[in-house]
């Protein structure tokens, strides 16, 4: 498509409850600005149970569960909707491997070999899919949920 805005995707970024009390904000900010995103919407978010149970409900049988639901829990969140041309895979590219450790090994310069601890406090979420990155942006963000999308449309076109 040629009229530049089509082109453009969005996917669902994350500063988990270790990142964001950590102080590294800013500097994910400047990575993502540097490399090219634009940040459309940001929210602080304080997950309880169920809305992070929901959030991660594909995880929801492993074993690690129950104590990533404590980790999503324990503080506020910074949600964002961040744009760019392939936004769902770069951004994964950018924040690294799952687990921190591994990820300041094979990926020093990603966002979580910056900030992240483990393979669990690794900082930093990105939707893994076009379908993951649709449900999660609009969990986060109502007036982005694909229904209200239509509606605006339709109230534009009549
Ligand atoms: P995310 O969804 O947060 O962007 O992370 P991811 O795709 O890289 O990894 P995923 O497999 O979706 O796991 C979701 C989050 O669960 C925690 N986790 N803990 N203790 C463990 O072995 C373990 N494995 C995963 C991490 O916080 C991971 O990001
Ligand atoms: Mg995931």
């Amino acid at each position: 498509l040629s009229n530049g805005i089509a082109e453009r995707e969005k996917t669902l970024a994350m500063i988990k409850p270790d990142g964001l009390s950590g102080n590294y904000t800013d500097g994910i900010k400047k990575v993502i600005l540097e490399s090219g995103f634009r940040i459309l919407r940001e929210r602080v978010v304080q997950l309880d149970e169920n809305g992070a149970a929901t959030f991660y409900a594909e995880h929801s049988s492993r074993s690690f569960f129950s104590s990533l639901i404590k980790y999503m829990t324990s503080g506020p969140a910074l949600a964002m909707v961040l744009e760019k041309e392939n936004a769902i895979a770069d951004w994964r590219t950018l924040i690294g491997p799952t687990d921190a450790r591994k990820a300041k090994i094979t990926h020093p310069h990603s966002i979580r070999a910056m900030c992240g601890l483990d393979s669990e406090k690794n900082c930093i979420h990105g939707s893994d899919s076009p379908q993951s990155a649709q449900r999660e942006m609009s969990f986060f963000f109502k007036e982005m949920s694909s229904v209200h999308l239509l509606c605006q449309q339709l109230y534009v076109q009549f």
